[in-house]
């Protein structure tokens, strides 16, 4: 290195100086490296990586726009056009995601909902709540831009368990209301018995099933069952189920998942336990899962695809569904559990994900104002013109009032579409049958199938949660179209053998809401007919609702509860019956708590405060805008 000479400055006097700077340079930068390098390994290291790599290396992740240009401008690349099966779209594994600025929680007095509701609760329920106290306290000294859960609990304008739990005064209900308790105890121990980790249960073999919805991870039923168990105050297992979560729900295992079962299951069963429980554990693994998810929106429309490998970020369709489509049932039932994500997360990517399927949705063509089943994630058109609000089509209806419902009233784009829904239903497919009962049929490409499947009878109750906010002089035509589809799906019920329902029911050749194909005779302990009961009986409080409830408890328990747990039976018109040998998981998230729910009083998980996700998983109502008749709200 060669140093020029400064006047005034000798030689060796000036390479002394230099030599000194560069050793004091050389010591500082030392030291700059050592604290930044430190900040990397500090706990909360994620985030620190966040702020200081935030212009650099982190990359939001695209939101496909759905504007003609953008789907254009992917048509033409090779890859996508003529494509089938999209596998082997990649996701956005490796890049972060983008954060939106802090939003200021004010710590405010602690204070959780209905104070005095909650030293009702039994000992073993308060060693949980008080988790949730520490969530509050830590909450006080969090960073603004987190999530506080004190002010959440503020925020309700009911305690979430009610004053006693939601016990209900009078002693039949009550009765009645232990026994669905006990059925649960009694699938959950068979479960933990012989299937303990795997997804459901197999209660004939005494086994574990696996099956493929989720990928390598397991546990499918524990996840469900989490917040069933909490209401229920059968806290010895929601422990075992809580520590289940912290030391073997594996988030990193690879395998080929469903989108929406896992959101559905996973996500909404994990954002419901925190959300009852405070344990900051719960909320942590839901906002993982919800980042691994994310891949699955990386098509040309931001459409996702239905399939995506959680490890890999690969995405593709169902082999079966036709043309390479996405499934309206599956992209339109997202977003609850996407909502409450950016709530909790202050990230607005997941809001983004499922407000860009809406946009899409709300610009294209709808035939007779009716939303067909399946959608090309590359072009955003139709793919074939099949309307149900059964499977392939239901719960995305249901998510459209519920969001409304879960914005607390203000999310009007929503109310628009859900309203808009059902009116081109009631036109198009509300059937009354030669025996005067009303039913869904399916619609295809303008010819009617007069079939409705078991899962649309959910639309009992989906309609009636609806009634009150359409227009006024529509309210009561609701309220009373809920319940017609509701006595019908009952009919199905009581015109069977078991007293159980089947899967799919006609009214055409002399059929009135019985089954008439082999196929389609079978019960696999499906929620949706007790779901509508529930809603019903909260709305109405007639008595009938409650008596339906018994009826099926009674014949769950008579034809489906085995040596070893609940079974599906595969034919609902004789006796002399055959078990499926699976206790789904829905059966413990949906089934058994929607009969608790209906034998509670309505003061346990309020509709006031709280919307069910489309497996049962109780989600809150997200207020914005100050509650003053709620102190600290
Ligand atoms: C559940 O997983 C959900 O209710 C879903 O929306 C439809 N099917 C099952 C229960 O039948």
């Amino acid at each position: 290195m060669v140093f020029r000479k400064l006047p005034g400055v000798s030689a060796s006097g000036m390479g002394l100086r230099l030599s000194q700077k560069f050793v004091f340079l050389l010591f500082l930068s030392g030291l700059v490296t050592l604290c930044f390098g430190a900040l990397f390994f500090l706990p909360d290291s994620v985030r620190l990586k966040r702020i200081f790599l935030s212009k650099t290396e982190i990359q939001p992740v695209t939101v496909g726009s759905g504007s003609e240009n953008d789907v254009r401008e992917h048509l033409k690349r090779p890859k996508e056009q003529g494509m089938t099966s999209a596998k082997g779209e990649t996701g956005t594994k490796g890049k972060s995601l983008s954060r939106k600025p802090s939003v200021s929680h004010e710590a405010t007095e602690e204070r959780l909902a209905g104070g005095k509701a909650q030293e009702d609760l039994t000992l073993s329920r308060s060693k949980t709540e008080s988790a949730s106290e520490r969530a509050t306290s830590s909450d006080r000294g969090a960073n603004s831009d987190t999530f506080s859960y004190q002010k959440f609990r503020g925020c309700l304008l009911k305690a979430p368990l009610g004053r006693d739990n939601g016990k209900p005064g009078d002693p039949q209900t009550n009765e009645r209301r232990e026994k669905v308790k006990e059925m649960m105890k009694f699938a959950w121990d068979n479960y933990k018995r012989y299937a303990w980790g795997k997804n459901e249960l197999r209660p004939l073999t005494r086994n574990g099933h696996i099956g493929n919805m989720f990928g390598e991870r397991q546990g499918a039923s524990i996840i469900d069952s989490l917040d069933t168990l909490y209401i229920m105050g059968l806290m010895e297992e929601y422990n075992d189920a809580k520590e289940w979560v912290q030391t073997n729900l594996d988030l990193n295992s690879n395998g080929e998942a469903s989108l929406f079962e896992v959101n559905i299951r996973y996500v909404g069963g994990l954002l419901s336990a925190y959300y009852l429980t405070g344990e900051e554990l719960f909320k942590n693994k839901a906002m993982e899962l919800g980042e691994k998810l994310l891949p699955a929106f990386n098509t040309p429309t931001g459409i996702p695809r239905g399939v995506i490998n959680l490890g890999s970020g690969t995405i593709w369709s169902w082999g079966w569904a036709s043309a390479g489509s996405s499934i309206l049932a599956e992209f339109g039932t997202l977003h609850l559990e996407f909502v409450h994500l950016t709530e909790l997360s202050n990230n607005p990517v997941y809001t983004e994900k499922v407000m860009n399927i809406r946009k899409l949705l709300n610009k294209i063509e709808k035939p007779h104002g009716l939303y067909p089943n399946f959608l090309s994630p590359v072009s955003g058109n139709w793919v074939q013109h099949h309307v149900s609000i059964g499977g392939l089509g239901d719960s995305f209806y249901e998510y459209l009032i519920k969001s409304y419902l879960m914005s607390d009233k203000t999310d009007d784009d929503a109310k628009r579409m859900y309203y808009g829904a059902l009116e081109a239903i009631e036109a198009n497919l509300v059937q009354k049958s030669p025996g005067g009962l009303t039913y869904m049929a399916e619609w295809r490409g303008g010819i009617l199938d007069h079939k409705m499947g078991h899962l649309a009878c959910f639309s009992g109750g989906m309609i009636g949660i609806g009634a009150d906010d359409g227009a006024p002089e529509k309210r009561q035509h609701y309220l009373d179209l809920a319940a017609e589809i509701t006595h019908t799906c009952h009919e199905s019920y009581t015109r069977s053998a078991t007293k159980l329902g089947p899967e799919a029911f006609r009214f055409d050749g002399g059929a009135e809401a019985t089954a008439t194909r082999l196929s389609d005779r079978y019960y696999i302990l499906r929620p949706e007919v007790i779901e509508s009961y529930m809603y019903m009986w909260r709305l109405t409080h007639d008595p009938k609702y409650r008596e339906w409830g018994w009826e099926a408890v009674e014949a769950l328990e008579q034809h489906c509860r085995v040596e070893s747990g609940f079974s599906g039976i595969r034919d609902v018109y004789t006796m002399t019956v055959s078990h499926d040998n699976m206790q789904q998981s829905f059966f413990l998230s949906e089934t058994l708590k929607y009969l608790y729910l209906l034998f509670s009083d309505d003061d346990l998980l309020p509709l006031e405060d709280w919307v069910f996700n489309t497996e049962a998983h109780p989600l809150p109502i997200i207020r914005k805008t100050a509650n003053t008749d709620v102190k600290g709200c």
